[in-house]
């Protein structure tokens, strides 16, 4: 049999000597972009060459071609920064980006609209701070994402250290981006190869996210690997491993589709490191490289089945691996609000929509972090927890936030607290359609809504995804509602997830016009309203249902 073609971007990595290419060459010439695929290894080192395509169609008009600039995205394992971490981000998106933040929805942080040359100066600064760009994209482990939640205590501590460990021996170990954007310092000490992932790397990204017991605020079923801790007592026992998760899918790809994990094994603590590469290595080795659409470990999960896929984990690590025990969800836990660490000290949630961190929403929390708070940790859902505040310093900093307009979660209607939306327009080259720029629009519609028939109380209220095209960015096929761009001013409704992450949705209609969005949702809300149990949320209502037979009854009626 003869071995599949590999794609463009195999024989990309192939060729490029551990990710340089020309991009040293390509850095001194005078065009403002990469070609000749250094714009693809460019994504290893963190790096997206994009152009504001809000001006494309004019600038072609006059004869002009793309302008382009870069998105950096920093690698933040579990989302956690010390105060003078976040105020060198915050200071370079002034310096060197257009002004703002983009928290991501895995921890991390987006500068967009960076000139080629300012990629070397904001990337030194970024490992000045001891913080890296590096395989925050590209074939590789992306950010280790892990629950922010700061609560004191020994088990919390010891579930970080490991995400950080993870995240360490992880990394791309050849030192390029070492030799390209930091003028060799370092790179002198470093591998001129890479142990773990081969000169070919994966054949995709891969993603990890710690969850905390009964708390799936990671969304743990959505990732390649998904860990989630097993306690007995206070202490830490063992990790479970929900193994083959993934949300991308193509409207027009046969067979593309969004998967939940599985539950793989359940193993010591010490094992985890050893045990997560070995299902590296079978994605590594097995994974197909010839059509990056079926390229992710899921479609090499489904097909093998999660028992032939844990044999093949099994022969790379020379043993068998347990039985997994079984997962319990209470909650997926958006962390918003004022607590209590437990060590005398509080914490804030806030609520960011969108991730978007711009004009006096970034200066009061510029402000908040130089005054008052000595740590910050990003969240899974785009927000900002502010750590180890003195009590004596509340009243104070919520006056602060006031000032700025920055408004306390609990004064912020619950759906949409809970929304959360990719970027797509204007930077996102695969945005079919608005969702960043729309959603807060949208979502208050949904809430005015939800008010008229009285569906707004927090315990039932949404949880409503948006994005710009079906890569599921946003993940909204874990939401109990998701809106999914499909046109230039349409969107597939996808209804019956569950708040805990722990079902996918299904298409309910797949080609609505944003001016009927609200009162095609509307029509589902009535019937929920009616029909439901008491204290059923939307997505366990429209599960319980079935999506098709609602979809049935709604156009009967
Ligand atoms: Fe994503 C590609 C933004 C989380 C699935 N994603 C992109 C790119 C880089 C577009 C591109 O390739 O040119 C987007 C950049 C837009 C911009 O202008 O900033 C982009 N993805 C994002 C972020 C910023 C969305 C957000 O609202 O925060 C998230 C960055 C996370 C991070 O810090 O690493 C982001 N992307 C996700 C997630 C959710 C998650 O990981 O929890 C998913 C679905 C889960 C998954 O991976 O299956 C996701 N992004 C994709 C895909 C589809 C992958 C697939 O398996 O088919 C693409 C396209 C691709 O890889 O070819 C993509
Ligand atoms: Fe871009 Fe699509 Fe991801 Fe949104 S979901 S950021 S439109 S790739």
């Amino acid at each position: 049999m003869t071995a599949p073609t590999l794609s463009k971007v195999e024989q990309v990595k192939l060729s490029s000597h551990y990710l340089r290419g020309t991009i040293q060459t390509e850095l001194e010439n005078s065009t403002d972009f990469f070609a000749d695929g250094n714009d693809l290894l460019l994504k290893f080192h963190g790096i997206y060459q994009q152009e504001d395509r809000d001006v494309r169609k004019a600038r072609k008009a006059a004869g002009l071609g793309a302008e382009h600039t870069f998105m950096i995205r920093v690698a933040i394992p579990g989302g956690v920064l010390l105060r003078s971490q976040y105020l060198e981000l915050d200071r370079l998106s002034d310096s060197l980006a257009n002004g703002g933040l983009r928290i991501t929805t895995r921890q991390a942080i987006q500068y967009h609209g960076v000139v080629k040359g300012g990629l070397k100066p904001l990337l030194k600064s970024l490992e000045q701070w001891q913080m890296t760009s590096l395989s925050a994209c590209g074939d590789v482990v992306r950010n280790i994402v892990a629950c922010p939640a700061p609560f004191k205590s020994a088990a919390r501590d010891e579930i970080m250290q490991y995400a950080l460990q993870l995240s360490n021996g992880l990394k791309p170990r050849a030192s390029s981006y070492f030799e390209i954007w930091l003028d060799g310092e370092k790179a002198a000490t470093l591998e001129q190869e890479e142990p773990l992932y081969g000169e070919s790397y994966l054949p995709r990204k891969f993603k990890v996210a710690f969850a905390f017991p009964n708390d799936n605020c990671v969304d743990a079923y959505t990732q390649d690997v998904g860990v989630v801790p097993v306690m007995n007592g206070d202490r830490l026992e063992a990790f479970t491993l929900i193994v083959g998760g993934g949300l991308g899918q193509s409207h027009t790809v046969k067979d593309t589709h969004p998967r939940l994990g599985d539950p793989m094994t359940t193993i010591a603590p010490e094992k985890l490191l050893e045990t997560i590469k070995a299902i590296v290595v079978v994605q590594r080795d097995q994974g197909r490289r010839d059509d990056r659409k079926y390229s992710r470990m899921k479609y090499l999960v489904e097909a093998m089945g999660i028992t032939n896929f844990k044999l093949e984990v099994e022969k790379v690590l020379g043993t068998s691996l347990p039985a997994p025990k079984a997962l319990e969800w209470l909650s997926g836990d958006d962390h918003l609000g004022w607590f209590e660490q437990g060590d005398g000290k509080l914490f804030l949630g806030l609520f960011i929509e969108n991730g978007r961190l711009k004009d006096d929403i970034r200066v009061g929390i510029r402000q908040a972090v130089e005054q008052f708070v000595p740590e910050v940790r990003l969240t899974p859902q785009q927000n900002i927890l502010l750590c180890h505040i003195e009590p004596k310093d509340k009243a104070a900093l919520e006056a602060l936030l006031a000032q700025h307009g920055i408004a306390l979660p609990e004064t912020i209607a619950p759906v949409v607290r809970h929304a959360m939306a990719c970027p797509a327009f204007p930077t996102c080259g695969l945005a079919i359609t608005e969702a960043e720029r729309a959603m807060p629009e949208i979502i208050r519609e949904v809430q005015t809504m939800l008010e008229q028939h009285s569906l707004e109380a927090d315990s039932i209220a949404p949880h409503i995804r948006m994005t710009g095209c079906p890569n599921g960015c946003a993940r909204p096929y874990s939401a109990e509602i998701g809106l999914v761009g499909r046109g230039v001013n349409s969107y597939a409704i996808y209804l019956g997830g569950s708040h805990l992450g722990t079902r996918l949705a299904e298409v309910y209609l797949d080609n609505v016009p944003r001016e009927t969005m609200i009162s095609t949702l509307e029509k589902v809300f009535v019937h929920f309203k009616t029909n439901k149990l008491e204290s059923e949320r939307i997505g366990d209502y429209c599960a319980r249902v079935g999506v098709a037979q609602l979809k049935d009854q709604l156009s009967l009626s």
